[in-house]
């Protein structure tokens, strides 16, 4: 059979080796290249079908000639990195020691010491760089070795390390991971959800070119350095946006990825190669690998390997063999995997076994790695990763170096803490090591002040997060008038009430500039595509086409600085450009003004964990669920409609989170958010979610703005009422026919409240009754619902187009008996008149559920409830929405 890699004429082969050979030779590898891809082309062009290949041999991608020399003083540095190493393990032995179960990491920082070490000393700029500084997401689970580093640096005290995951101690302690909320002037990036941190700084680099295209921020070198798990490779979110990255030409980004082989349980790839993989995914994707696998004791290796049995010999081995030989020994080393060829034994035969197992790895090498960065840093055009080869647990030896259970390592015994030391030669004498002290040398020491100097001619300390910002001047009350003053006879959706006052805050001559709306594919269903025109979207290269629709007024614009984000179906990455934009203050020293308008349904469901860590990242802006509402979204069905955001965004710490019915209520809530966050500059989420059903909106009601911000209003008042009811959202409609019927039907007329906010009203009730529980001595606060409605002990039936739940959580501190409408249950396509009835939230079920209210208080004789039920055809034989 034929075989395509089967040499059939060696000789010539040869030759051409030969050729190849004198090219590189005479005229360097850059004429190679040029010459090799011609031939290639001629190739291809004569019908000599290429095979495709992503990949590159297993070995460096930077020879040992074109590296470039490390600059550093090795000695030092290695003296540096070895007591970041002590202190980051001491800190995580210790914290587990005196608490059982703590956690914390080893053997990640262990792995990836030298990547970052490398790039403090070198490469990422601080926060007081002449060219501003960098963002560098670190590897969550690499914390102990950025807090050990911050001891050494002075930043941080032996208490604070102490503390580590101790965070409520009263002398100060350590968050776990990278948390900005928590360490606010420290933790710049949350990174310990794998996946995410790809993602965001994808998008954080990519906001940048936005803020310079737009001419808000300078262009200035600034790099974005994203420190990545070879495991964390694995979530689809790592990898599913690096195609923005190189058609955005983002050569501000730099991937490292940690490649120690290894994740929790055992091996990336055991039967694979998990930098090959990687390295063809990001080439495919048109990104700029430098492969840092062999360290320098390799390259006299590879120098004697003319006939190319080492290559062969690497391209063989998968991962889970690698892992055996660092675990094994130098012997295992020899026999398996030099031992394969007689030539490759012969290849190290002067070498120990000792030596052989101490053979270097890329990622272990400073001059590898500094030779990795200075190219990824000058590189032009395109996204670098660096794949560096590492080993996970380096340096715990018998603790767990390269072992499966590295991962899980969180104490090292007496015997392994006196081997770590002695590996890393920390001045610790025996008996003083056993007790894991933290070690930092005087601050006149070599290594501080080699340490200091470094930082300080790159700028600074890292991490480093900017807590300042500055205040924007939030347009007045008068912008918003068209929507204070309702919209009259005409009909619109709350979705488009939102829009018109966009276009406005679009055109203020104080922020206008600042705002950044977000849209992934859906501007046309929101019908903002008037925007598209009027802002343009934004596009690194421009528009080098003609439109198709560029006779029409309103054509698909695309421009260097377009205002607008489309990200296409992208609710992740759209997510991820509005967490870039809402930290501009800080990052940037610019208020930048996100609104991210989305499916409602493919916000919170979708991507709950980003708008988590956005929160943890401070975020400020508006996040829009638009065509929400389970009912009211009403022929999309079971995937589309969105019935418990409300209840996701009532359990997110930093979102406010608002249901609105009338146009004035929207304008009031965007005002109030951006004086929140842009002004008084808290760092808060507003959630609005937005509908598409066409009904009147009315002109607010006097004196109802305070109210509407704390989520409850009067709409309707009665002398003496026996009922109440609370309408919320776009089921006010059906609520205000509820209470029509209710006093024309039966007699009854109820008070009427409009609910914006739910979980609001909670918050502030819950605040209250903390505050009551611990200050029983003082006046008791009364929050806004219990001075609301104390006032008649009547029956309340609230409902909203959301799980029962979102209504229920105030039921604790609403007086009187409490019933809710919603909609749980999955959703179904029909018309809004029979979803509502099918979910139970209509005019008659709330009628029904406000007679039945009134029958348990013995108020109104009980068969009026089958009266109600027949007179509105309510079937008791309905199926349940609920059941499943
Ligand atoms: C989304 C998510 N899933 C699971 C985890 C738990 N987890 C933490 S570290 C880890 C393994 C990490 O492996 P890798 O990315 O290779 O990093 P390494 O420690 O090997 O450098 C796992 C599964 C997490 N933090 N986030
Ligand atoms: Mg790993």
């Amino acid at each position: 059979m034929f075989n395509p890699h089967q040499d059939t004429d060696p000789d010539e082969t040869q030759e051409w080796i030969e050729s190849i050979k004198g090219a590189l030779q005479e005229h360097g590898p850059e004429r190679t290249r040029f010459l090799l891809e011609k031939l290639i082309d001629f190739a291809e062009r004569q019908g000599a079908r290429m095979p495709f290949n992503t990949n590159t041999p297993f070995i460096n991608t930077i020879h040992p000639f074109e590296q470039k020399p490390f600059p550093g003083n090795r000695a030092i540095e290695r003296r540096i990195k070895s007591l970041v190493r002590w202190n980051a393990m001491a800190m995580v032995s210790r914290a587990n020691k005196k608490t059982e179960g703590i956690g914390g990491h080893i053997s990640t920082y262990a792995s990836s010491a030298t990547l970052l070490e490398v790039a403090y000393n070198h490469f990422i700029r601080g926060a007081a760089h002449t060219n501003g500084p960098d963002m560098v997401f670190f590897q969550g689970h690499a914390s102990p070795g950025i807090y050990a580093r911050a001891y050494l640096e002075g930043r941080l005290t032996e208490t604070h390390l102490k503390n580590f995951r101790r965070e409520l101690s009263k002398d100060g302690g350590l968050s776990s991971y990278p948390h900005p909320w928590l360490m606010p002037d420290f933790w710049q990036f949350p990174t310990v959800s794998m996946g995410l941190t790809s993602l965001m700084a994808l998008y954080q680099a990519r906001f940048m070119h936005y803020l310079e295209d737009r001419g808000i921020i300078e262009e200035t070198g600034r790099k974005v350095w994203a420190f990545l798990g070879d495991g964390e490779m694995d979530e689809p979110e790592s990898l599913g946006s690096i195609s923005l990255a190189s058609r955005e030409k983002l050569d501000n980004i730099i991937f490292v990825v940690n490649c120690n082989l290894q994740r929790l349980d055992g091996p990336v790839r055991g039967n694979g190669k998990i930098i090959q993989e990687l390295e063809g995914t990001f080439r495919g994707a048109g990104w700029n690998v430098i492969k840092v696998i062999w360290g320098s004791d390799w390259d006299t290796l590879f120098e004697k390997d003319a006939a190319g049995a080492l290559a062969k010999r690497l391209e063989e081995v998968v991962d889970g063999e690698l892992l055996k030989y660092v675990v094994a020994g130098g012997s295992y080393l020899r026999e398996h995997f030099f031992g394969k060829y007689p030539e490759l034994l012969n290849m190290v035969k002067d070498i120990s076994d000792k030596e052989l197992l101490r053979l270097r790895l890329g990622g272990h090498d400073p001059e590898k790695v500094y030779a990795a960065y200075a190219e990824a840093v000058e590189h032009k055009g395109k996204p670098t990763v660096v794949l560096a080869r590492t080993i996970k647990g380096y340096g715990l030896g018998e603790a767990g170096e390269g072992r499966n259970i590295t991962h899980q390592q969180k104490k090292l015994n007496e015997k392994e803490l006196l081997s770590f030391r002695d590996r890393f030669n920390i001045p610790l004498t025996d008996s003083e090591a056993t007790t894991a002290p933290f070690y930092k040398p005087a601050d006149n020491s070599e290594e501080t002040v080699y340490l200091r100097a470094r930082r300080k001619e790159l700028g600074g300390p890292l991490p480093f997060r900017n807590q300042k910002s500055e205040k924007s001047k939030i347009p007045d009350r008068s912008l918003f008038n068209e929507a204070l003053a309702g919209y009259g006879d005409r009909e619109l959706s709350t979705t488009m009430a939102f829009v018109r006052q966009l276009t406005k805050l679009t055109k203020d001559k104080d922020i206008g500039k600042y705002i950044v709306p977000i849209i992934p594919d859906e501007a046309r269903t929101f019908g903002m595509e008037a925007l598209f025109r009027q802002l343009g979207i934004y596009s690194h290269s421009g528009q080098l086409y003609e439109p198709v629709d560029s006779e029409q007024f309103l054509y698909y614009k695309e421009a260097v600085d377009g205002q607008i984000l489309e990200e296409g179906i992208n609710e992740a990455g759209a997510m991820s450009s509005f967490i870039a934009a809402g930290t501009a203050y800080s990052n940037y020293g610019v208020n930048m003004i996100p609104f991210y308008i989305y499916y409602s349904m493919f916000g919170f469901q979708r991507i709950w964990d980003l708008i988590w860590a956005a929160g943890d990242m401070r975020t400020r802006g508006f996040l829009l669920g638009a065509t929400a509402g389970r009912t009211t979204l009403n022929g999309e069905g079971l995937q589309h409609q969105d019935g418990h955001s409300h209840l996701a965004a009532a359990a997110t710490p930093n979102i406010k989170a608002y249901d609105l019915a009338y146009a004035y209520e929207i304008a009031i809530i965007l005002r109030e958010g951006m004086k929140e966050m842009f002004h008084y500059q808290k760092d808060v989420v507003y959630y609005l979610t937005l509908e598409n059903e066409n009904y009147k909106h009315p002109e607010m009601p006097s004196g109802a703005e305070k109210d509407i911000i704390k989520g409850m209003y009067k709409i309707h008042s009665t002398k003496n009422p026996v009922i109440r009811l609370l309408g919320s959202g776009p089921l006010m409609g059906e609520t205000l026919a509820a209470a029509k019927l209710l006093k024309q039907d039966w007699n009854i007329e109820p008070g009427v409240w409009n609910v914006t906010s739910f979980s609001e009203l909670r918050r502030e009730a819950e605040e209250s009754e903390r505050w009551n529980l611990i200050h029983p001595d003082k006046r008791q606060k009364k929050p806004h619902l219990e001075k609301s409605l104390s006032k008649h002990k009547v029956p309340t039936v609230a409902v909203s187009d959301y799980v029962k739940m979102v209504a229920e959580q105030i039921s604790p501190y609403v007086p009187g008996d409490y019933y809710a409408l919603g909609t749980d249950g999955f959703g179904r396509s029909d018309t809004r008149e029979n979803l509502r009835h099918f979910f139970e939230v209509d005019r008659y079920y709330i009628v029904l559920t406000a007679i039945r209210a009134l029958v348990n208080t013995g108020s109104v004789d009980p068969a009026l409830s089958e009266k109600v039920m027949k007179k509105y055809g309510i079937d008791p034989n309905k199926p349940s929405p609920i059941t499943v």
